[in-house]
């Protein structure tokens, strides 16, 4: 008997299927960490319109926490070679399908540092625990805590991590004057030049404490100021052996991992509000 003809195609599919297990057991993965009150997990919801819980008073996160995102789109396959449709004369042709694909992501939420001496050892143990399964890690900062040495002491515990770190400086917002421009949702020129000295300053600050310098993007989750270069540094500080899963992320925006669902939500609430605005402008 012939030997059955090998479908030119089942390497690139045994291929295919090894890396959908390898992002299946270890998706692409990053943590948000840092000192208690920061924003982390205001991070991660502004981010991705998540409802991780969140305190304006006291501690809230205790534990590590997942939040496991996707992305489903229709990726052109050629059809299965069974599926070939050659009638007599006709030369075989793959017809194309669009195969639903999903991308995933996951963010991992931490506990604050520094909320009580009494939990640090426990969630330091966490932090040694956790952060090895994280691609990169966010390490959050607020714009309006000068006092570095809190963070300098727990980055030198957990220096092993240094490579996968980008830093963080959140609440621009509230940064004196305080006087951001909503209506452009920027900060005021005076605003922003001291943003820009606070940037530099912990720059200096965090590059002495780890001995290089660091990835340091600001940005403000309240206003979903900058969540974009945010990402982008995100996926740019991926390490090197994982550069493959994290390419293809890198055609999406942080708001394609928002769920169906919630972006109908949003885009009926920005066209209300539009709606709104415009009957205003109408009556005026
Ligand atoms: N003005 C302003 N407030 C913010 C911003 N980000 C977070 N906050 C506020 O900061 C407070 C703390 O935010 P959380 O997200 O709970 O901080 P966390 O780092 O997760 O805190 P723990 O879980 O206790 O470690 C909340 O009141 C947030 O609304 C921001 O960009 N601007
Ligand atoms: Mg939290």
């Amino acid at each position: 008997m012939p030997e059955k003809e090998k479908d030119p195609q089942d390497p690139l599919r045994e291929i295919l299927a090894m890396l959908e297990r390898e992002i299946a057991e270890r998706p692409p993965t990053i943590g948000v960490v840092g000192v208690s009150g920061v924003g982390k997990s205001s991070t991660i919801n502004s981010l991705f319109r998540t409802s991780l819980a969140t305190s304006g008073t006291v501690a809230r996160t205790k534990e590590f926490e997942d939040v496991d995102l996707s992305v489903r789109f229709n990726a052109p396959l050629a059809a299965d070679s069974s599926e070939k449709s050659s009638g007599p004369g006709e030369s075989p042709v793959a017809p194309q399908t669009n195969a639903p694909t999903r991308v995933l992501l996951r963010v991992v939420d931490a506990p604050g540092l520094g909320e009580d001496l009494a939990l640090d050892d426990r969630y330091l143990e966490q932090y040694l625990e956790n952060l090895p399964r994280c691609d990169v890690v966010l390490w959050v900062m607020s714009a309006r805590n000068r006092a570095i040495a809190l963070d300098q002491m727990y980055l030198q515990k957990l220096s092993r991590f240094y490579d996968k770190i980008v830093f963080g400086i959140n609440q621009v917002d509230l940064v004196e004057p305080m006087d951001w421009h909503t209506g452009y949702n920027i900060p005021s020129r005076e605003q922003e030049a001291n943003i820009k000295a606070i940037s530099q300053d912990r720059l200096e600050h965090l590059a002495s404490a780890i001995g290089r310098k660091p990835a340091l993007l600001y940005y403000s989750s309240r206003y979903g100021y900058r969540l974009e270069h945010l990402f982008k540094a995100l996926l740019d500080a991926c390490p090197e052996n994982r550069r493959w899963i994290y390419a293809g992320l890198k055609n999406f925006s942080h708001l394609d991992f928002i769920p169906a669902e919630t972006q109908q939500k949003l885009v009926f609430r920005a066209t209300r509000r539009l709606a709104q605005m415009l009957s205003k402008s109408d009556h005026r």
